[in-house]
This record gives structure tokens, C-alpha cells and sequence, in this order.
């Protein structure tokens, strides 16, 4: 079944994005050049951004009804607070390409620094008030268009727009007003509780974010609460328009999954691998990479986070890619294993058809009414790869799997970030809307304890699942997984089209 899907998907997907991509003529629709907003709009953007949508694929209704079901899930007297990321800095002035705080995303899709929200319980509903910078015209000869006030209200749904420098004075007045303030201290990452003195002595003590993390840190722990963990719950769950988006990023990584098979030969370079994948995300219009990518060829794939990317492969070897791009503000997330020659050998194949029955197992177990947690599923993966080796000749003490042969966790959910799983409960059974991974992978160290054939072969095969009632949907449909799509993908004699 999945070489037939393959091949239908295939032959019309790439059709349409190179018309999407490369619509020439009398197909330009109008547009304005350069933009007046601080990000793609309709107006000016109609290739990326459709009428009606705030951000691709995501409807002004949408953005405004996440934030109306946000204020009815919080204790009556309550406010939200969310600020944008902050641009991060490579050496000196040389900054990054900015990526929105996830948070504040989902609630607003304003996709500028230097701006935050807040919102407010009313009668009707929510009061959304954004703070920006404005328009700015020297800064904007140099930066780009910046978002006007009126702009910003009627194209976000702001019931207010202020500029950013009153943020602050607006936060701290309110904050008395309220019993409780849903927020999140933007120095409350894993390392932020010991940095937090030196970054506060390293930055401006004038700027917002530095006067918004001291007012936050500032209130009673009673009337202070976490956001980020109602939002959590929220967004665990993904909106109709959210799966299609979700969908849209895994085709794109898929398929470059499958020309990156094609693409590979032994004496090419992991980077040269790496470097192929993502150059076919970004023509397909992925903004970046969702992580850094892992392209182990041969020993490298028992290193579960190899990123060095940079050795030779070799002709017998397998290769590990574990890649996927972001799209349109949302993460992919697959990982794939394949025979540098385009055919596995005897042990490769063995332990390759090990590993896939038991995710195919798991994955058909993905669903809301098989009342199945992250967890259950996980122990479910230990016993179904033990049953699997032993038919391979292994003889397993125990926590010889879970400490050598498969050390990581089964699963995570995925959507606007790639592990969506800082509060998201693993012991809880799964329900439709959910997007998980499922991942179960078999590393095999030298050692005189495992079968020597199948020593140094390191296999994972990832794909992302949409969790419905009483079946699962995989999201990586495009990425070839069977043993006779993958050799056939390697080989090109799947309906690819030529380079
Ligand atoms: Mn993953």
C-alpha cells in the first residue's frame, strides 16, 4: 500500500510546488513590493499568505478564538501576559534569522521582536492588547517594514495596540488589578535560574524584557501562574487548520527524504547528505530546519544526537538521517535508514525489518480509543523490540535493551516546536488532534554480548502520527519506510522525477 501511495504522491505534489514556487507571467497575482507589514500578508505575500489568514494557513478566527478559549479555561479575575522572543546573536552584531517565541505565536501570529500581548477577561469575551514598535522609519531603511499601530489592530484582532516602551508601566498596573498573572519569566529555561544575574548584568536595564522579567518575578507567588502550561494543554491538540499545516511540513520533509536515498553515494561526504535535504525544504519554502539535522553513515548512527555530519560513507554502510524542516510555523520531525548502496545486506535487513514491525505495531496502536499514554505505548515498544531480537538470535539479560540496545524514550508530541513535551503528561491516554512521534530505534555496540553480524548497525525509523478516534494518520506518509520502497527510493526506480 505505501508504494502506491508513494507513487501517486509523488507524481502531483512536486508539480504543485514547483507552480507555487516558480508561477511566472500573467500567473502574478498583484502584490505591493516592499511590504508595509513586518511579516508576509496577503497584500503582499498572496504565494504564502491567503485572504483571511493571519499567518499561512491560520485564520484571523482562529487566532482570536485560541485566545477567547484560552481566558475561558482561567479562574475569573485573571490576565495574560506573552513577550516575543528576543533576537539572538551568533559573534558581536551578526545575529541569527529571528524565530518567533512559540507562545506568543500561537496566541497572536505577530511575527516581530520587541512586542508582546496581553489579555484580559471581559464580559464578551477577551480584551487583546498588543504592544509593538511601530513604524520607525531610519530603523526601517536599514531592517525592513515594521507593522503599524492600525495595522496591527485590524490585521491580529487587537482590541489595542501600544507601543512597546509602555509595556511595562501598562504590565504593572494591571498585575495590581488582577488576582492572577498567567506568565512565563523569559529566564525561566533550564539554565535560566543560575544565568539569570549575569544576563540581567550583561543586558540594558532599561529594556522591556528586563523590566517584564522583574515585575513578573517580582509578584506573589500565590497570584503568579504558569502560562506556558495551560497553553501546553491547548496546544497538544491540534485545530483542523493546524494538521493540514502539520501535514504540508512533513510531505515537504518526506519527500526530501526520499530524493536524499537517491541522492546518496558511497565516497559523498554525511554534510553533502545534510546539505541535499535541506536545500529541498527550503525550495519547497521551509523557513528553516526544525533542528539540526543527524546524517550517521555506518558506526556514527549509535551516537543518538550525531551532528557532526562530516565523515566519509562508506559502500556497505547504512545511513541514519533524522531531519525534518519547520514550515509555516510548525515542526517535522522524521528519521529514516537506508543502505548507502541501495541494498541491505542479510544482518542489515534482519534488524531493519525488526525495528519497522514493531513501530508498524505501535503506530496501529495510536489512537484515541485504544486508551494508550506515551508511556504505555513506551513500555509496549521495550517488549515488542525484546520479542523481536530474541527471533534475531539475541539473548537479552535484563536492561540490556533499555541500556544499551534502545537507551532513549519512544515518543514525543510535536507541533509549533519539536518537542512539545515540557508539560505535556506521558502517563495521560492519547486523543484525537494529538501529533505524536512514534521512534523506536536499535543501536548495537561491539561487544561480545550481541551477535557479531549485527554489530555497529544502528537503526531508528520515526514518523509523525496524527492521533484520530479509532485509527491512527501518518502525518511522514511520503518518506518510504517499507524495506522494497526504500531500496527502490535509493535506487530511483520509484516513480521520482529525474534531477
Ligand atoms: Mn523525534
Amino acid at each position: 500500500m505505501s508504494v502506491l501511495l508513494f507513487r501517486q504522491r509523488s507524481l502531483v505534489l512536486p508539480l504543485q510546488s514547483l507552480l507555487r514556487t516558480y508561477s511566472t507571467h500573467s500567473n502574478i497575482p498583484d502584490f505591493s513590493k516592499p511590504s508595509t507589514l513586518g511579516q508576509p500578508h496577503f497584500l503582499s505575500h498572496p504565494h504564502i499568505v491567503r485572504k483571511n489568514e493571519v499567518t499561512p494557513g491560520i485564520s484571523l478566527s482562529e487566532y482570536k478564538s485560541r485566545r477567547a478559549r484560552l481566558m475561558a479555561r482561567l479562574p475569573e479575575s485573571s490576565m495574560v501576559v506573552s513577550v516575543a522572543a528576543s533576537v539572538k546573536y551568533m559573534s558581536g552584531e551578526i545575529f541569527y534569522k529571528f524565530r518567533q517565541s512559540s507562545d506568543f505565536w500561537y496566541l497572536t501570529g505577530f511575527q516581530e521582536p520587541e512586542s508582546a500581548v496581553i489579555l484580559e477577561s471581559t464580559s464578551g469575551g477577551c480584551k487583546t492588547t498588543l504592544f509593538c514598535r511601530g513604524r520607525d522609519s531610519s530603523k526601517e531603511k536599514w531592517e525592513g517594514p515594521q507593522t503599524d499601530f492600525e495595522t496591527a489592530a485590524s490585521v491580529f484582532g487587537a482590541d489595542d495596540v501600544q507601543p512597546i516602551d509602555e509595556f511595562p508601566s501598562v504590565l504593572k498596573s494591571l498585575s495590581g488589578y488582577y488576582s492572577y498573572v498567567y506568565a512565563d519569566s523569559t529566564n525561566s529555561s533550564k539554565r535560566g535560574r543560575q544565568t539569570k544575574s549575569i544576563l540581567r548584568y550583561l543586558t540594558s536595564p532599561s529594556s522591556s524584557r528586563n523590566e517584564y522579567d522583574g515585575i513578573i518575578d517580582a509578584l506573589p507567588s500565590a497570584k503568579r501562574k504558569s502560562l506556558a502550561a495551560e497553553l501546553a494543554a491547548m496546544r497538544a491538540i491540534k485545530s483542523e487548520a493546524e494538521q493540514r499545516v502539520m501535514r504540508e511540513a512533513a510531505d515537504i520533509s518526506g519527500r526530501a527524504h526520499a530524493k536524499s536515498m537517491r541522492f546518496t553515494r558511497s565516497g559523498m561526504s554525511e554534510s553533502a547528505v545534510a546539505a541535499h535535504f535541506e536545500y529541498l525544504c527550503a525550495l519547497a519554502g521551509s523557513q528553516r530546519p526544525a533542528y539540526v539535522p543527524v546524517v550517521a553513515s555506518g558506526a556514527n548512527a549509535l551516537i543518538i544526537h550525531y551532528t557532526a555530519n562530516d565523515q566519509i560513507i562508506r559502500d556497505d554502510e547504512l545511513i541514519l538521517i533524522d531531519a525534518g524542516c519547520e514550515y509555516n510555523g510548525y515542526a517535522s520531525d522524521i528519521t529514516r535508514t537506508y543502505p548507502a548502496n541501495g541494498t541491505f545486506t542479510g544482518p542489515q535487513r534482519d534488524l531493519y525489518a525488526a525495528v519497522l514491525s514493531a513501530q508498524k505495531a505501535l503506530i496501529s496502536r495510536c489512537s484515541e480509543s485504544a486508551q494508550l499514554s506515551l508511556d504505555a505505548l513506551h513500555r509496549e515498544s521495550c517488549s515488542l523490540l525484546r520479542v523481536e531480537l530474541n527471533q534475531l538470535g539475541f539473548s537479552l539479560s535484563a536492561g540490556d535493551l533499555e541500556r544499551e540496545l534502545y537507551p532513549h524514550y519512544l515518543s514525543h508530541p510535536i507541533g509549533i516546536d519539536l518537542h512539545e513535551s515540557k508539560h505535556f503528561q506521558r502517563g495521560v491516554p492519547l486523543v484525537s488532534g494529538m501529533v505524536v512521534t512514534i521512534e523506536p530505534g536499535i543501536y548495537v555496540p561491539p561487544t561480545p554480548l550481541f551477535p557479531k553480524h549485527f554489530h555497529n548497525l544502528g537503526i531508528r525509523i520515526e514518523d509523525e502520527v496524527l492521533i484520530q478516534k479509532d485509527h491512527p494518520i501518518i502525518l511522514s506518509v511520503a518518506a518510504p519506510k517499507e524495506i522494497a520502497d526504500v531500496e527502490g527510493a535509493c535506487k530511483g526506480s520509484i516513480g521520482l522525477e529525474p534531477y
